[in-house]
Formats: C-alpha cells, sequence, structure tokens
C-alpha cells in the first residue's frame, strides 16, 4: 500500500511565483503525501515511483492552492445591522452613537459574551469560509480592550482551529479602539501592552496589529506597541492609511511589518518603503465598499515598486461584513482593477505572505497540500462572478 495520493485530470493553477500569472498547468497531476505536495506538473513526466499511488482524477476542474483570508475579525458578538439601517434611513454619524452604535457596541457585545457564545457564533463563520475552499485563517482580537476580553477572544480563535479542519493565526488587536473613559496613552500604559505580554505569555499570539488613524493611535503610540511587539519576538502588521494619510504605512515598513492594511490613502513614497521591508498591501475592498469610500488604494504604485499585493474579507460587523473571500477577489478586480491572476495571488501566495508563512499559497513539492478544486475552466471564473461558490472539494493538509 502507498501512502500517496495522486489528483490527475486537473488544470492546475500553482501561483508559482516568477511563473507567468496562474503558473497554469493543463493536463497537470499533484501528488501528496500526508500533509505535503511531494509532485506536481504535467501528468505524462508523472515520475515511475508514484505507479502505485492512489489517483483521484480531477475530471479536468481547476486545482489552486487553498484560499487564505489574511485579516479577519471573525470573532465577535452581536451585529451592526440596526445602525445599517438607521444610516441609510438618514441618521447621522452622532445620532448612531448615540443610539449605542458603533465600534463600541462590538466591544460591549464582546465583552458580555460568554467564551462558548463567541465560538458558536465564531464557528458559524468559520463554516462559511471553509465552504469557499478556506484553509488557513488570521483573526484578530480588538473587540474586547480589556484583559478579560482580548483574552478571551484569541482564546476563541486557537479554539476554532481545533473545532475545525482550518489553520488559525491569532493577530493581538487591542490597539484598535480607545476604551470610553480614557486616553490613548493611558489605555496603552495600563491596558493594551500588559495584556499584550499576558497573551504572549499564554501562548495566543502570533502576530500583533494596531489601527493607526486619527480616531485611534497616532504613529508615536504604535511604535511603542511594535517596540513592545520587537522585545517580545512577535511580527507586526498595521492597519494603515484608511481613513487619511498618516504615515503608518511607513512606520510599518519602518518596522519590517508583514503587511500594512487598507492603504486607500497610502502614496508612491509609502509604497517603494513598504517594497525595501517586504511589507505586503493587504487591500479590504469590503471596507472600501461598505464606507463608500471613493479614493482607491494605489494599486500601479504598488505593482510598479514590486510590493506584494493581498486581498482579504476583513470580516468585521462595521465596516466589512463581508464573508466571502471569493467575492473580495471579485470586488478587487472591479473595484481597484487587480487582474484575476492578482486577485487569486492575493488570496493565496500574497495572503501566506502576509501572514509571514512561506509553506502554503503555492502548489509545488515541500508546500503544505492545502488545495481547492473548483468546479470552473478558467482562473479568471472564480473573481468574474459576484456571489457564486463553484468549490468542488477541499483538501487541508491532505485530508478531505
Ligand atoms: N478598521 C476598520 O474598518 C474596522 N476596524 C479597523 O481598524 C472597523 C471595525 C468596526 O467598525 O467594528
Ligand atoms: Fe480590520
Amino acid at each position: 500500500m502507498s501512502d500517496q495520493t495522486v489528483l490527475t485530470d486537473a488544470r492546475i493553477a500553482t501561483m508559482q511565483p516568477g511563473a507567468a500569472g496562474y503558473g497554469l498547468i493543463e493536463g497537470g497531476a499533484v501528488a501528496l503525501r500526508g500533509a505535503r505536495i511531494t509532485w506536481v506538473g504535467p501528468e505524462t513526466d508523472l515520475p515511475g515511483e508514484y505507479a502505485a499511488a492512489s489517483r483521484q482524477p480531477c475530471e479536468g476542474r481547476l486545482v489552486t492552492p487553498a484560499l487564505i483570508d489574511c485579516h479577519s475579525h471573525i470573532v465577535h458578538a452581536g451585529h451592526r445591522a440596526r445602525e445599517f439601517e438607521m444610516r441609510l434611513n438618514g441618521a447621522s454619524y452622532e445620532e448612531v452613537a448615540r443610539a449605542g452604535g458603533g465600534i463600541v457596541s462590538t466591544v460591549a457585545a464582546t465583552r458580555a459574551a460568554t467564551e462558548a457564545e463567541l465560538l458558536a457564533s465564531a464557528l458559524t463563520r468559520i463554516d462559511a469560509l471553509i465552504g469557499q475552499g478556506v484553509c488557513t485563517v488570521e483573526i484578530k482580537s480588538g473587540y474586547g480592550l480589556d484583559r478579560e476580553t482580548e483574552l478571551k477572544m484569541l482564546r476563541v480563535a486557537r479554539r476554532i482551529a481545533r473545532d475545525r479542519p482550518v489553520e488559525v493565526r491569532t493577530s493581538f488587536l487591542g490597539a484598535h479602539a480607545v476604551p470610553a473613559g480614557t486616553d490613548a496613552d493611558t489605555y496603552l500604559d495600563t491596558t493594551c501592552l500588559p495584556t499584550l505580554k499576558a497573551a504572549h505569555d499564554a501562548g495566543l499570539v502570533d502576530a500583533v496589529d494596531g489601527f493607526c488613524e486619527g480616531i485611534a493611535f497616532s504613529p508615536d503610540q504604535i511604535a511603542r506597541l511594535f517596540d513592545r511587539a520587537r522585545a517580545l519576538g512577535l511580527p507586526v502588521k498595521l492597519h494603515a492609511e484608511q481613513l487619511s494619510h498618516l504615515g503608518g504605512a511607513a512606520l510599518a515598513a519602518r518596522y519590517g511589518a508583514l503587511s500594512a492594511d487598507h492603504l486607500e490613502y497610502a502614496s508612491a513614497e509609502d509604497a517603494a518603503a513598504m517594497a525595501r521591508s517586504g511589507t505586503v498591501a493587504v487591500l479590504l475592498p469590503g471596507a472600501y465598499y461598505t464606507l463608500q469610500e471613493t479614493r482607491h488604494p494605489p494599486v500601479e504604485a504598488f505593482r510598479t515598486a514590486g510590493v506584494p499585493i493581498a486581498l482579504a474579507t476583513d470580516w468585521n460587523p462595521g465596516s466589512s461584513p463581508l464573508g466571502s473571500v471569493l467575492l473580495a477577489m471579485n470586488m478587487g478586480c472591479t473595484l481597484f482593477a487587480l487582474t484575476p491572476a492578482e486577485a487569486l495571488a492575493a488570496t493565496t501566495r500574497n495572503s501566506a505572505a502576509a501572514l509571514g508563512l512561506n509553506d502554503r499559497g503555492v502548489i509545488a513539492p515541500g508546500m503544505r497540500a492545502d488545495l481547492a478544486i473548483w468546479d470552473v475552466e478558467e482562473p479568471a471564473e472564480l473573481s468574474y462572478r459576484i456571489g457564486v461558490n463553484r468549490l468542488h472539494r477541499r483538501i487541508f493538509a491532505g485530508q478531505g
């Protein structure tokens, strides 16, 4: 008996770096052993050692790396549909706030929720993502803004990976907003930084994130957070230049951040700095769309500078109640003028890079056997349809 499996009769979008577009292989085969890919190429070149391997014909379907959602807030309680409705009935921002809306309402709901409740709602969201071929998802804290709730969110995020066949990378986002009744510096010193240390000590943190914005934290405050992350040996990423140009992208580049995210107000100089530091540009069209932003992220500057572009859902109850990576790809094309090949790289290879993961996002020997098999002919179909999911089968770590 062989412990090898070979997927045959496939069109394979390998997404290998350097290959043009999708790195497409026609009439392809992918060999898997355990959780790893051992071989990929045209079926006619399949080495003799795979003669005894069990074969799984894909009947001409498209095989891609599994999708990766590299920016999400799927652990949270409640929703903000009421505030959405109020705004569409003409309510002002102040009226929404006075009615208890906005981010503080999600913080209150998340503080009040039990761990079991938070887990149950997050599992419905992860199931939606898994159903679209996602094998890795990044999940942020940031709706606690106190020690107990930030730790609770991160424990729930870790628990998701035990309850479902999916890999979770956590980001500590204690610097998401300033809680009522205090100021940013006091909150950082008395709550956020000590909570980061506690969460790290508990093994709950894979990366540190912040929101650098006039309504949140200044570049100097984020620098203090990043210094602490560095002292703990944790990589950083940043919500930067979403609503205004404050210098967050340049700061992220200075700290060698894995990614800078949103970036509508980023400049060509920011792109050049990000290229030098290898910082991925994570574009979040769900927030752009929901907030009816009109300023595009500088996609052409990222291309020219050679900054890898990723796309993600930013799934959160306020600015991006978007539960679909496929729709994020469609929006990346239609709203930000990415090509369909860039959109697929943005949710595979570059999304892996935004999480500091070099063992996935590409179909090549040695990579994790995280794959998605689609009922489509052309890779562009993944981005072309709006709200249509053609997943045929998902393979997670060689299983499925
Ligand atoms: N940027 C956003 O768009 C969200 N957080 C962030 O840092 C907003 C989150 C919310 O409204 O709940
Ligand atoms: Fe976000």
